[in-house]
């Protein structure tokens, strides 16, 4: 990885009852790094426990995994931020293999693609995954095989996809719109463990089906840009500096 002695990366977490798992989190953060805790309500003492742990802590009210991601994003000041789950399964210490890319300037946006752990990823979640996936490659072109939480951009270009998810759809528009974009995005492998604590999505009815919702809500516009693509893709649009970046 070239060295950039100026770059400084702020890591989003974004936390709903995560006390268990915040430990650990936050002993993996990467130095030179600086964890933003979002805490979205939490009921268990996960915002003071970050505070102590030395992480710097922004509350977020409203409830929505797009909610917290988005105020993390907002009160992120580094040229570059990353995004990690706040639960366990994803290990922080992966980061700047994350960030390497979008430093060298080879990639816009690094997602993770999750090698998942025996117990880390209920099968319907996998399939739904696996079939959302697919459809992205064929609507896009794109090389994606997982939408992993864990990613990587420069700060002031996620600022400027203009999100506006607050619940589920956050990370799926995201790569829609750098997609449409013409943002070169790529993946690194890492692993997916079980998480520590109580499953808040995949593990519960009601928050799978918020999730399906929210990304076929997604879905429909991304049809939508596909369809005024060439307005999309002009120029002036983003960040693209010619060329896709081939997923690793
Ligand atoms: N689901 C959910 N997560 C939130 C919310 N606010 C913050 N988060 C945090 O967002 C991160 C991702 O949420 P998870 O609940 O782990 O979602 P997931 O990984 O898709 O599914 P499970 O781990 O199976 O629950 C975690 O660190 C949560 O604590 C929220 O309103 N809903
Ligand atoms: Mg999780």
């Amino acid at each position: 990885m070239r060295e950039e002695p100026l770059a400084r990366v702020d890591v989003v977490l974004p936390c709903l009852d995560e006390r268990g798992a915040l430990p650990w989190v936050l002993s993996r953060i990467p130095a030179g790094y600086r964890p933003i805790v979002v805490d979205n309500g939490s009921c268990d003492g996960s915002a003071e426990l970050a505070l102590e742990l030395g992480a710097f802590v922004v509350r977020e009210d409203r409830h929505g995994f797009g909610a917290a991601a988005h105020a993390g994003l907002l009160a992120a000041t580094a040229d570059y931020v990353a995004f990690c789950d706040c639960d366990g399964s994803l290990d922080p210490a992966m980061l700047p293999a994350l960030l390497a890319p979008v430093m060298e300037g080879t990639a816009d946006l690094v997602l993770c693609r999750r090698r998942p752990q025996r117990g880390s990823w209920p099968v319907h979640a996998r399939v739904a995954n696996a079939v959302l996936a697919w459809w992205l490659r064929r609507l896009t072109g794109e090389s994606v095989s997982d939408l992993g939480p864990m990613r990587a951009a420069r700060r002031a270009e996620l600022v400027s996809l203009g999100l506006e998810d607050r619940r589920s759809g956050y990370a799926l528009e995201m790569f829609v719109k750098a997609s449409l974009r013409g943002w070169r995005i790529a993946e690194i492998p890492v692993a997916y463990a079980p998480r520590t604590g109580r499953s808040k999505v995949t593990g519960t009815l009601r928050g799978t089906v918020t999730a399906v919702l929210d990304m076929y809500v997604q879905l429909i516009a991304l049809s939508r840009g596909l369809r005024s693509r060439p307005l999309l893709s002009s120029p002036q649009s983003g960040p693209a500096r010619g060329g896709r970046a081939t997923g690793n």
